[in-house]
């Protein structure tokens, strides 16, 4: 059973286009049934209110929805945490600014919401004049509006919460010296001890998250921080979509933060495993096997795709090509190995490598037609492109193999679809030339 005290959900917090009500609302129920997870943090960051324009109120057209969400949440038995993330332009020593903030929350106040963050993460770090004026480090600065906020939220609401997103949120930034960062030591100084306190781990995609790390970064901030977790976060790279489990952490990471939220790919139906093994393992109290839980997780995920027709081979064959970033799932590494010793050896070398191509291929093709007849088309829509990419490259290695099986000399079959190209193409091409 999971501890009631410790913060356990899901953190709409990346970029890109938020997600609509219904998949909140499908969210929550998923949430209610699991078990395990108690919470929603609704920060999207192109929520053009909650930070380019955090200053203006919400009109009336997008309000409703927010109160909707709010009152959904409640139903459902979780906690709803509005975040506002003022940090691009926000002058810390401004009235003005002040006061827009406060009728900012009061606006969502309204609706019974007690729980808040405050984000200042992916924001200049450089204090303004007049901000210097006031303010003697930049930590100061944010320090003093995050506890005066806290202090005006409990005026309204004596139960009401806060989370503050750090600028510098993770051990990279810290240049992996969290005990020596001046900002971070500062914030641990002076920030309220009831304000919780955001870390993404050692990266802002962080693969692992060792336990010391945490207990280092403890001493530093004087609290258990909550972890912001990107390991599903695919807004870095719209191409890459992640099915895989919540993976990379040890049970005992539990005792050491006070929450785990998952802020994960931008493709709502992508998140059914990732939030599924998140909630498995927060349930779970004597071991953990990340692989099991993905094993267990994709037969529940099976029935949202509309299509009865669907096997189970065929939905664990697409966790495991698009599982973690740089990290396939057992098949997934299976289907490499195939092509690589295909591409780099002669026919007579492949083995059962050629088999395993053919029977992989063979399985792509049958979930892609049964995907493209199936009834959640929001679902398909969701993974098209990475799955037809998939599907476009072996046929072009299919070409290759009928190539090399004939004996001729040249390879001759024109590629199916033209090579990526594009700015971004040339200027990886250059950027990355070092790393080749
Ligand atoms: C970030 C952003 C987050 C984004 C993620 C992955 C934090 C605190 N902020 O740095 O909004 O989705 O990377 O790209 O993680």
């Amino acid at each position: 059973m999971s501890n009631p005290d410790f913060i356990c959900g899901t953190l709409e917090g990346f970029f890109g286009r938020p997600w609509t009500l219904e998949h909140r609302k499908q969210l929550f129920k998923w949430m209610r049934d699991w078990g395990g997870m108690n919470a929603y943090m609704y920060a999207p960051k192109d929520d053009l209110y909650h930070r380019s324009k955090w200053r203006k109120l919400y009109p009336e057209s997008i309000l409703f929805e927010l109160k909707e969400l709010i009152e959904s949440c409640k139903q459902k038995d979780l906690q709803f945490i509005y975040a506002i993330a003022p940090g691009l332009d926000m002058s810390y020593s401004s009235k003005a600014d002040w006061n827009k903030l406060l009728k900012k929350i009061e606006q969502i106040q309204r609706f019974g919401c007690s729980h808040f963050a405050i984000l200042f993460d992916d924001i200049p770090s450089e204090l303004s004049t007049e901000d210097q004026r006031v303010f003697p480090s930049f930590a100061q600065a944010q320090a003093s509006v995050t506890n005066r906020l806290l202090d005006s939220l409990k005026k309204t609401n004596s139960d009401s919460t806060l989370i503050f997103c750090p600028t510098i949120y993770c051990g990279h930034m810290a240049d992996y010296n969290v005990t020596g960062n001046d900002y971070l030591n500062e914030l641990g100084e002076s920030l309220d001890e009831e304000i919780g306190f955001f870390w993404t781990g050692p990266e802002v995609v962080s693969m692992e998250i060792p336990v010391k790390t945490i207990q280092e970064l403890r001493m530093v901030i004087k609290r258990k921080p909550i972890i912001w977790d990107n390991i599903h976060a695919n807004d870095y790279d719209i191409r890459q979509i992640f099915f895989g489990p919540y993976a990379g952490r040890p049970l005992e990471l539990k005792n050491k933060v006070s929450g785990i939220l998952s802020n994960p790919n931008c493709h709502f139906w992508a998140n059914f495993n990732p939030l599924r093994t998140l909630a498995m393992y927060n349930n779970e109290t004597d071991s953990w096997n990340s692989r099991q839980a993905f094993l267990d997780s994709t037969k529940e995920w099976m029935k949202y795709f509309g299509n009865d027709a669907l096997i189970e081979e065929e939905i664990f064959l697409l966790g495991d090509c698009f599982y973690l970033p740089s990290k396939m799932g057992d098949k997934g590494y299976r289907l490499v190995e195939s092509v690589k010793q295909i591409t780099n050896n002669e026919p007579n070398e492949w083995g059962k490598h050629l088999d395993n191509f053919i029977q992989i291929k063979s399985i792509l093709n049958s979930l892609c037609m049964k995907l493209i007849a199936s009834t959640n088309r929001d679902l398909l829509y969701n993974f098209y492109q990475p799955l037809w990419e998939l599907r476009e490259e072996m046929e072009y290695v299919s070409k290759r193999i009928e190539w090399k099986m004939s004996g001729k000399n040249e390879f001759k079959s024109p590629e199916l679809v033209p090579r990526r190209q594009g700015i971004l193409y040339e200027i990886q091409k250059i950027a990355h030339s070092d790393k080749n």
